[in-house]
């Protein structure tokens, strides 16, 4: 059998389970995953090496409702990037849902990629609910509708099998032992930004972004300074709280992460700033990393 080897993208509304599904075909925890919608701002590539086939899977961020800045304007880039270049494309829908999205409907209707269209979240549903949604979607005549779960890992498998079944013959577009596009330093921003989605509330979350300053791999320690960005001096205070108290659990939560995710000690070293509206300005969107996407 010949060599198979192809691009797919998840894509769908934001919270959907992208990110959860993401990590379970990629085997790694790559993507941070969160309850808060938006979560995700970039895409990433996450590379899975078979015997006969390579996959590359593109996690996205989720379709925002209400296009409000400038990051999200990159963001919904993103989305559409990933778009045009799958030879797959996952819809990932939820319970409910009754139908495409339309900023992206035509877009999907005109693409060249096989669509599957996998309904996440279906321990949340009844059985009879889940067969009439299923029928449902079926309507748009997709490659293929699966129900699953991301979360319980159900069905896992058989869209790894499906996806495998709709690539186009191909050699392999990476080397074997590349896991992904993004350097050490986006994860590790990543990382820091996810504790934040946990652990503070209201416009926070959504207001910073975290850039690594430096990255010293010393053997036995990782040394990481980073910077927490935040657009107003109010947010500011709130994010580092009384005697510093609420930036401590941060930082050590993320930590954690770290040495998790690098499997060796790390000292962290984090920081706040202010950045007065960075989220539309072009030159901060592209020193944090918005402009390729
Ligand atoms: N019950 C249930 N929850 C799920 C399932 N899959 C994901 N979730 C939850 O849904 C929430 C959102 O998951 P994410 O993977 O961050 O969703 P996302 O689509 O990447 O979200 P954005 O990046 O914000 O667009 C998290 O709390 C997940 O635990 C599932 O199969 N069942
Ligand atoms: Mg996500």
């Amino acid at each position: 059998m010949a060599f198979q080897s192809g691009f797919v993208s998840i894509i769908g509304l934001p919270n959907a389970g992208k990110s959860t599904l993401y990590n379970r075909l990629v085997g790694e925890k790559l993507s941070v995953v969160n309850p808060k919608a938006q979560t995700t701002r970039h895409r990433i590539l996450g590379i899975v090496n078979r015997e006969q086939a390579q996959i590359i899977y593109s996690d996205t961020p989720g379709l925002v409702r209400r296009v409000s800045n400038k990051m999200h304007e990159h963001m919904v880039g993103a989305v559409m990037e990933s778009l045009d270049d799958a030879d797959v494309l996952i819809y990932l829908a939820n319970p409910g849902e009754q139908a495409l999205p339309e900023s992206i409907a035509e877009r999907i209707g005109r693409s060249k990629a096989a669509l599957i269209i996998a309904l996440n979240k279906i321990d949340l549903g009844n059985q009879e609910q889940i067969e009439a949604e299923v029928a449902q979607w079926k309507q748009l005549n997709p490659s293929a509708v699966i129900p699953m779960s991301a979360l319980h890992g159900f069905n896992i498998e058989a869209l790894e099998q499906l996806i495998i079944s709709l690539l186009p013959e191909h050699p392999a577009y990476f080397p074997e032992d590349q896991l992904t596009d993004r350097t050490e330093r986006f994860f590790v921003n990543e990382i820091i930004r996810g504790k934040i989605l946990t652990y503070y509330s209201k416009e926070i979350p959504y207001s910073i972004e975290v850039v690594t300053q430096s990255f010293k791999d010393n053997k036995n320690l990782l040394k990481i300074h980073a910077e927490i960005i935040c657009e107003r001096e109010s947010q500011k205070a709130i994010l580092i709280g009384q005697n510093g108290k609420a930036l401590k659990r941060t930082a050590t939560a993320a930590r954690q992460d770290l040495e998790a995710f690098f499997g060796k000690q790390v000292f962290l070293d984090v920081r706040v700033k202010v950045r007065e509206d960075w989220r539309d300005k072009d030159s901060y969107l592209r020193e944090f990393g918005y402009q390729n996407d």
